[in-house]
């Protein structure tokens, strides 16, 4: 590694080593465009490299609520704005008790070459909280979304940083979170995307994130005049992200055969068909039930504790959290013929993982490409909304698909620009890296 990128990493580590995926999600990029550094020595003259990790700004406060019993509760909340370089902060809010400032950290991170390769000017950020929406009533989820955007909202706004939903966070909250906003503030803005589409919401940016990654992988199999058709997929999650990868890759004629969650994955050889999906968006989303359930409703096998990595399969949809697929588990992935790996989650693969898949050359396409589809039609709500105008179906899902397209002409054009063709890695992180530092350059030391 070039000395002037190690001695970057040197001070992160030692400044976060409470902090791993925070380092893990920077190693990954600066490793991966070393060679756009070494061609461009004015990142080095205007030490990117280090302002890059530094976010601009990081709020942390109390979110105290009343739970069902009376009791009072108390959880800690975040807001990381990264990056603001091509456009207000944008990211998710993401509810898990895991949620610390490392993960949302590592997340503003990807955040910003994510939305920097979405084609629209969108800075980077996360946020959220250790609460758990799991087991709570939905008058317990609305009392601490209020809480929660009762100090929110001084932070935010529709040209300053807009969040989103993210793991814990989807349409019941984002409805309370901005109930709560327009409380506030006395304003009816595009300060959260994600909205109900009866008040202000884009069409289409539900499904959005699912749809652009099975969109995505379409792109790199047909860059190998391949197709989805026919092809048998593992998905893990079934929250979001899983839900509408499956019922894009059942509509372009693949077999989706697995879904997870934290319990475990069930697996259904048959497919999971619109019929089966429908169920389980109304287990997810109505009942808040475990996918467990479905092993006894439509006989087949649960598989506790385990992830679904080592079913046969062509192609893999990682849709649920950061490193959940292990080396182990890519070993055993490409042992079993898989030909593509498409992240609808945020950094699903572990560094050794991310290594074979780039060594064996198969169709990977990581994260920050693969799973903007969620962000870019993000940004397409803020633009309609400050339009005071909505789009129709059709038209959102046409912007969608052209996004996914130029995303994965860009990643490809410019790892093959840098002599490797296949490794979409380095096309993405350079591509969205490039666009962010030019950025911050030309707006001087800031
Ligand atoms: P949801 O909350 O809707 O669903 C998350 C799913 O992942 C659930 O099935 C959940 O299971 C499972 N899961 C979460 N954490 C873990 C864990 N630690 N171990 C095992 N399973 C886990 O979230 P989304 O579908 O929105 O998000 C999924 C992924 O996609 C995340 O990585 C997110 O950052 C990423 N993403 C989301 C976008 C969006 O628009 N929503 C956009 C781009 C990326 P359980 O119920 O047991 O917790
Ligand atoms: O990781 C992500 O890109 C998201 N959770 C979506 C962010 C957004 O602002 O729509």
């Amino acid at each position: 590694m070039m000395r002037e990128i190690e001695e970057v990493m040197n001070k992160v580590k030692a400044k976060s080593d409470h902090q791993p995926v925070f380092i893990q999600a920077i190693q990954e990029v600066y490793e991966s465009i070393e060679p756009a550094v070494k061609r461009r020595p004015q990142y080095i003259q205007h030490n990117i490299l280090e302002r890059m990790v530094e976010p601009e700004r990081m709020i942390i406060f109390r979110v105290p609520w009343v739970d069902d019993q009376g009791r009072i509760r108390v959880h800690r909340g975040y807001r990381i704005e990264l990056n603001s370089a091509i456009g207000p902060y944008k990211g998710g809010l993401r509810f898990h008790p895991s949620v610390n400032s490392g993960i949302l950290k590592f997340l503003a991170f990807e955040q910003t070459f994510k939305n920097a390769l979405t084609t629209l000017p969108m800075g980077g950020g996360k946020g959220g909280s250790d609460f758990d929406p799991k087991g709570k009533s939905d008058l317990e989820v609305m009392k601490f979304c209020q809480s929660f955007m009762t100090e929110l909202f001084r932070h935010i706004g529709p040209d300053t940083d807009v969040p989103a939903g993210d793991i814990g966070v989807g349409a019941r909250e984002i409805g309370f979170l901005f109930g709560q906003y327009k409380r506030i503030k006395n304003e009816f803005s595009g300060a959260l995307t994600g909205k109900g589409p009866k008040w202000g919401g884009s069409l289409i940016r539900p499904e959005a994130t699912g749809y652009g990654a099975t969109y995505f992988a379409q792109e790199m199999l047909n860059g190998r005049g391949d197709g989805l058709k026919g092809k048998i997929c593992t998905v893990s999650g079934s929250g979001n992200v899983a839900q509408y990868t499956v019922e894009k890759l059942n509509q372009l004629g693949a077999k989706p055969v697995t879904l997870s969650d934290s319990d475990g994955f069930i697996y259904d050889p048959n497919g999971i068909d619109e019929e089966k999906l429908a169920w389980v968006m109304d287990l997810k989303e109505v009942r808040r039930g475990r996918i467990s359930e479905y092993a006894k409703k439509f006989n087949v096998g649960f598989f506790p504790g385990k992830r679904p990595w080592g079913v046969q399969s062509d192609c893999a949809f990682p849709s649920a959290t950061q490193n959940e697929i292990s080396g182990e588990d890519a070993r055993i992935l490409l042992e079993n013929g898989c030909i593509l790996v498409s992240e609808g989650a945020n950094m699903p693969s572990e560094p050794d993982a991310v290594r074979q898949f780039i060594d064996k050359k198969i169709c990977y396409g990581p994260g920050k490409a693969a799973n903007a589809g969620g962000v870019a039609i993000s940004g397409l709500e803020m633009s309609q909304n400050s339009l005071h105008y909505s789009w129709p179906r059709e038209e959102v899902d046409r912007r969608l698909q052209e996004i996914m397209h130029s995303i994965y002409t860009a990643a490809s054009e410019t790892a093959a620009e840098y002599g490797q063709p296949t490794n979409l890695v380095m096309g993405a992180n350079i591509a969205g890296f490039v666009k962010v530092a030019d950025a911050m350059i030309d707006q001087g030391v800031v």
